[in-house]
């Protein structure tokens, strides 16, 4: 932009929540209090058929890169690395050099980068966000932490990369006392778009690691939901449906999903169970308000400087509510967590405290969706999608277009009018797997994003799954499938109860295909039975001996 001409390109707000349930926000269903996220979908569009991966980093792979999962570096999230697919191409752990970060392109563009939150894509030397296109930086570059200042990491194992960068110094030890981290994801950004005086514009990631496990908020909002969830499940669930048919975002003949089972129901647990699991929900209640509160703290700030008219803000979770308990994170056990923590009703949600919402609240937070966080069933990768901004013309909800997670990136390169570069370094970079939403958010379109023709593919953990036109082709594994390929028609089965495996056998081979046209496409290397992380130490994995270091 020469020094004369007023720069007009659009500023951007990338806002992600860390494993939040389809139905939790207002604008999809909700009884949370999110009065900011339900002025930016009144003000912008939201989607129902927006799906992303099942897992965190490798959905921000794809988020940032455009790229899938499986070529970008995050084939699957470390450290869960089979020993055939560790430091393979795809595979590498940190988010590789196959890919360029919409960060990158944009600051080479001109733009001011910056970025508050978690990371998940790398912690060593040339791959932390300051290395990858990020100006000024307050990131958390693991997958996990507690939510104060003692940053206690959710295992032994995830140790290695449980660390908070600042411009790419480790502050992890000097965080102030009264440190929480949605507030300070947001006061890092507010200081940074305070200080930016300048006619360029911005980019900003606000990738918050609420309501991410430990479940933790401040003291005086502890209460904030107190007795609003002792009705217990099917309380919440119901309503929900009812406000989301009356909403029209699903539709109005949909029943009441039963669950999985897996989970015990409401009324067979003792009042001690019953008070202790509505506890864990008010916590999380209170974590996803919070970060509202926090989302409307940066957009006041916007408004106040008068940028908010031109800026794209772009808000999504990340995957589904997840259903693991603490000692998910090997080598956690629930001896050890109950040891080490104090999990009591009273000091639950506090420093020292480490509750998850458990699997019968994450199919609850899913609603209308099955199963969750981990799987590739839509609770897994369905996640809210809104928008809002300068030359969106959309409103309401759209529930017909199909969008994937690796959108955002040309969505927007396109509305900063810039092209993604074809090399880096002198080498290719992997394909882009996702299509621009531009023409069809500004109104210059209507035209399917994804046609009936298009598929899209998924895999995480050996849970896969393909969408094409109506149908879905999933495979999973125990506990939450049976290792074996289902169908389902998504129209009019969206909750995939309806197997139709064997009633459509045609279908069931065209989808087959385009699954192995996928896996080969992105050189899916399927899990050996050991793991790499019994062979080292998490120093040694996480250090990824033989990994290229290259500047970027
Ligand atoms: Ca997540």
């Amino acid at each position: 932009m020469s020094g004369t001409t007023k720069d007009t390109r659009p500023n951007i707000l990338l806002i992600v929540a860390d494993d939040m349930g389809f139905s939790d926000l207002q604008p999809y269903g909700g009884e949370i209090a999110t009065p900011l996220l339900q002025g930016l979908a009144d003000a912008g569009v939201r989607f129902s058929n927006f799906h992303a991966s099942s897992l965190c980093a490798p959905t921000r792979a794809m988020l940032l890169s455009g790229v899938d999962n499986h070529q970008a570096g995050l084939g699957v999230m470390p450290p869960f690395h089979a020993t055939n697919q560790y430091l393979q191409p795809g595979y590498e752990g940190p988010l590789n050099h196959s890919v360029v970060t919409i960060a990158e392109v944009l600051q080479a563009e001109g733009y001011r980068t910056y970025m508050a939150g978690k990371w998940h894509l790398g912690a060593i030397d040339g791959y932390r966000p300051e290395q990858r296109g990020f100006e000024r930086v307050f990131s958390f570059l693991g997958g996990g932490v507690s939510h104060f200042d003692d940053a206690r990491a959710l295992s032994s194992r995830e140790v290695p990369h449980t660390r908070y960068d600042e411009d790419g110094l480790d502050v992890s030890d000097s965080l102030p006392p009264d440190f929480y981290s949605s507030d300070a994801y947001a006061d890092k950004l507010i200081s940074y778009l305070s200080e930016d005086q300048g006619d360029a514009p911005f980019f900003a990631y606000l990738a918050f690691t609420a309501p991410h496990d430990p479940l933790q908020v401040p003291d005086d909002w502890l209460d904030r939901y107190s007795g609003r969830y002792d009705g217990g499940y099917d309380a919440v669930r119901g309503p929900r449906l009812q406000r989301m048919k009356s909403m029209g975002l699903i539709p109005s003949a949909l029943s009441e999903n039963p669950g999985s089972g897996l989970f015990p129901a409401w009324d067979e647990l003792s009042e001690e169970e019953q008070a202790e699991q509505a506890r864990r929900m008010e916590i999380y209640a209170a974590m996803i308000e919070r970060l509202d509160l926090n989302v409307g703290r940066v957009v006041g700030l916007l408004k106040k400087q008068k940028r908010y008219e031109n800026t794209l803000i772009i808000f999504l979770s990340d995957n589904g509510a997840n259903p693991k308990e603490p000692h998910f994170y090997a080598p956690n056990s629930p001896e050890q967590i109950e040891r080490d923590y104090d999990n009591s009703l009273e000091n639950m949600g506090r420093k020292g405290s480490f509750v998850s919402i458990g699997g019968a609240w994450a199919e609850v937070a899913n609603t209308p969706l099955s199963y969750f966080k981990t799987t590739t069933y839509e609770g897994g990768i369905q996640v809210p999608l809104i928008i809002s901004g300068p030359a969106v013309a959309k409103r309401g909800i759209d529930t017909s277009q199909r969008l994937h997670v690796t959108d955002v990136f040309p969505t927007i390169l396109d509305f900063a009018g810039c092209d993604r570069p074809v090399e880096r370094a002198g080498i290719p970079l992997a394909p882009l797997y996702g299509r621009s939403w531009k023409p069809y958010l500004s109104g210059e379109s209507d035209a399917p994003i994804r046609g009936p023709s298009d598929a899209v593919g998924f895999e995480m953990f050996e849970c896969r799954a393909i969408l094409k036109g109506d149908w879905k082709l999933i495979f999973a594994a125990p506990p939450y499938g049976r290792n074996d390929w289902q169908l389902f028609d998504l129209r009019n089965d969206p909750r995939e109860m309806k197997n139709l495996a064997e009633e459509e056998p045609d279908k069931l081979r065209e989808l087959q295909a385009e699954w192995d046209a996928y896996a080969r496409a992105v050189g899916y290397i399927e899990a050996g039975s050991t793991r790499q992380m019994d062979r080292m130490s998490p120093d040694e994995f996480f250090r990824y001996p033989g990994l290229r270091r290259v500047a970027s």
